[in-house]
């Protein structure tokens, strides 16, 4: 049988913070699983972390502990690129000129602009805005067919849809237009105080959140007192938010059904319940810092990895951005 060319993925996060469950959960396992089956490019998008003010000193040790924590979650620079978004100056590059096709209105309409907006008021930058026109070009560069994203990014996409088909309508054939890949399980991991929010690495109450590097007592701590109801009843049902968060978390981490668990924990409380998705939590994010706390001893090796992936992206990325160029009619 003929081999077909593998589909490319691409798909970036942001250091903005330490990365959390729901990062994990939602978005970084879904990546790991995919690089054999695809061909991969994923990136720290440090260009995107500054539409928010960071401190210098605290954003380099994000943007290398979040470099260390992709790989050490399972993402293999032999199999996929994995990369510093700012080292390839293409997307930069790419991202004025989508600029340039994205419009007033349609940056206005995007939800985490407005949550953002509302969240950094004294700093409501044109970077913050035009957001969306950087993320289309780190995927539109690679010519992705498919970016794994959580929920919260799908408006993002359809931007990037939007730019590239509009682009593709007057310079023929520029682009890949790329489809979302939102995984069902493990989509949305809510707070674990406001169970009606998401998990957010930049949530100021750390007993919201649980961080991938978290200790295992601050990890059995934040489950303990996450918020649930009164009605001390372990099944998955509207309104049960607290409850159904914990059930949607352990099924993930365990791969057992909402029935299984609701048999598993029939007649107890909430307090067991509580310790078992801790535990479970505990258990599968040991090996993950381990293997975090190896790589960090070893800054070299990091360094000759990014950038041996910075250069194979560039060469597809100014491939790319030399086609644009053309076809807008730059001399280049
Ligand atoms: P911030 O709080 O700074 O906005 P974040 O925690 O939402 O950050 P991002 O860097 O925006 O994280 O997201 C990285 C990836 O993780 C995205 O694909 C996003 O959809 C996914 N993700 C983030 N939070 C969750 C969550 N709670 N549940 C599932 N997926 C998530
Ligand atoms: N905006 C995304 C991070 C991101 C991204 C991308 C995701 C930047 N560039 C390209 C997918 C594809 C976020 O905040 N999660």
């Amino acid at each position: 049988m003929e081999q077909q060319p593998k589909k490319r993925i691409y798909s970036a996060i942001q250091p903005s913070g330490m990365l959390t469950l729901g990062n994990y959960l939602g978005a970084l396992r879904n990546w790991v699983a995919m690089q054999d089956e695809y061909e991969c490019i994923y990136t720290v998008a440090d260009l995107h972390a500054i539409t928010v003010r960071q401190e210098p000193a605290k954003l380099r040790k994000q943007i290398l502990e979040t470099y260390a924590l992709l790989m050490a979650v399972g993402i293999d620079p032999e199999k996929s690129l994995l990369f510093i978004q700012s080292h390839v100056a293409a997307h930069s590059q790419l991202a004025w000129i989508l600029s340039c096709y994205t419009q007033f209105g349609e940056l206005s309409r995007m939800t985490q602009f407005k949550d953002k907006s509302a969240k950094h008021a004294d700093n409501i930058n044109a970077g913050l805005f035009s957001y969306p026109a950087l993320m289309a070009a780190d995927i539109l560069l690679y010519q992705a067919d498919m970016v794994p994203v959580g929920a919260d990014q799908k408006q993002h996409l359809e931007i990037t849809r939007d730019v590239a088909n509009r682009m593709n309508n007057i310079y023929p054939n520029v682009f890949t237009v790329p489809e979302p890949y939102i995984p069902k399980i493990g989509a949305r991991v809510m707070s674990l105080q406001e169970p009606t929010q998401k998990m957010s690495k930049s949530d100021p109450n750390v007993n919201a959140w649980v961080a991938i590097l978290d200790k295992p007592d601050d990890i059995m701590r934040k489950f303990k007192r996450a918020v649930t109801d009164s009605e001390a009843c372990v099944r998955y049902a509207e309104g049960k938010d607290g409850i159904n968060n914990l059930m949607d978390i352990f099924s993930a981490v365990t791969g057992k059904t909402y029935a299984e668990i609701e048999k598993e924990f029939d007649g107890k409380g909430y307090g067991d319940f509580k310790m078992a998705v801790g535990e479970a939590v505990v258990d599968t994010l040991k090996p993950v810092q381990d293997r975090f706390n190896e790589l960090m001893s070893n800054r070299d090796v990091l360094e000759t990895t990014w950038r041996n992936s910075a250069q194979q992206a560039e060469a597809i990325a100014r491939r790319t951005l030399g086609k644009v160029m053309k076809k807008i009619g730059f001399i280049y």
